[in-house]
């Protein structure tokens, strides 16, 4: 574990930390000199979890239209040969429905013409790969936040779980196919899309036709390409081999944010 992921996992603590307090903090619970002594000793750790909350709801850098990589690199799968996703292809993705399912008041079943009719935003943001390379890119796509009100996520919901359409892996179980999951914060930040356009064209196949997730407060691999289903969950257990991830379930770190 590097000195990066100690950090990070004591900063998770933290923030759990700082969410009790808030919530016991009431007039007559601060008044107990014990427990002010307790939130004194508490206050640097508050007040870094505090600064790790707010800057959760920060935007990633914006950039140009002059920064656009001419060459975006695409990686993982970039062109999925599973027979589903191959036939949406073959009749231009007519057929196509994004499900948005689980722990939701009114599960939603959308063409993709109805996806493009739902609030949008676009954005020119740098993609950072955990292999180390970056590239600019310009997006535009529904926001993820007023889709999962249209169909009303339910108090339990704790984590959106995004099934793509490729298999990285051929398995018999499943197992090999592409998901990631991302918390309520992510999924409310309002620059987490699901995009049907890149560089002002129709989203490439390469990079994840006909809908893929940009997450622009985390790494690459929680941007799931060949988004097929979105499920509200309470936790990803019983999803993959239970790590909220493809590459999660293969030592990666379920939270991923730059
Ligand atoms: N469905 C799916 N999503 C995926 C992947 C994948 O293989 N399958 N690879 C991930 C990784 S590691 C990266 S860096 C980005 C690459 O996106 P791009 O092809 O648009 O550059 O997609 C992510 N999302
Ligand atoms: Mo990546």
């Amino acid at each position: 574990m590097s000195a990066a992921d100690t950090r990070r996992g004591w900063l998770k603590g933290a923030a759990a930390a700082a969410a009790g307090l808030w919530l016991t903090g009431c007039n007559k619970v601060n008044d107990n000199p014990r427990v002010q002594a307790a939130l004194q000793s508490a206050e640097g750790l508050t007040r870094r979890a505090h600064r790790l909350l707010i800057s959760r709801k920060a935007l990633a850098q914006e950039f140009t239209e002059a920064d656009i990589a001419r060459d975006f690199r695409a990686n993982g799968s970039i062109s999925p040969s599973d027979d589903a996703y191959r036939a949406l292809l073959e009749t231009g993705f007519k057929d196509y429905r994004l499900v948005v399912d689980g722990l939701v008041d009114k599960p939603l079943s959308l063409t993709l013409a109805e996806v493009r009719a739902l609030t949008s935003r676009t954005q020119i943001t740098r993609h950072d790969c955990v292999e180390g390379w970056s590239s600019i890119g310009k997006w535009k796509g529904a926001r993820l936040g007023p889709l999962l009100d249209l169909a009303g996520l339910k108090d339990t919901a704790r984590y959106i779980v995004f099934h793509c359409a490729d298999s990285l892996e051929m398995t018999l179980d499943g197992s090999g196919q592409y998901y990631e999951s991302i918390d309520l914060i992510d999924a409310y930040h309002p620059q987490t899309i699901l995009a049907y356009e890149m560089n002002g064209k129709v989203l490439p196949v390469a990079h994840g036709a006909p809908l893929r997730l940009r997450v622009e407060r985390q790494l690459g691999y929680k941007h799931a390409k060949y988004v097929m289903r979105i499920e509200a969950v309470s936790d990803f257990a019983q999803i993959g081999r239970g790590k909220g991830g493809y590459w999660e379930d293969r030592g990666y770190e379920w939270y991923a944010g730059i």
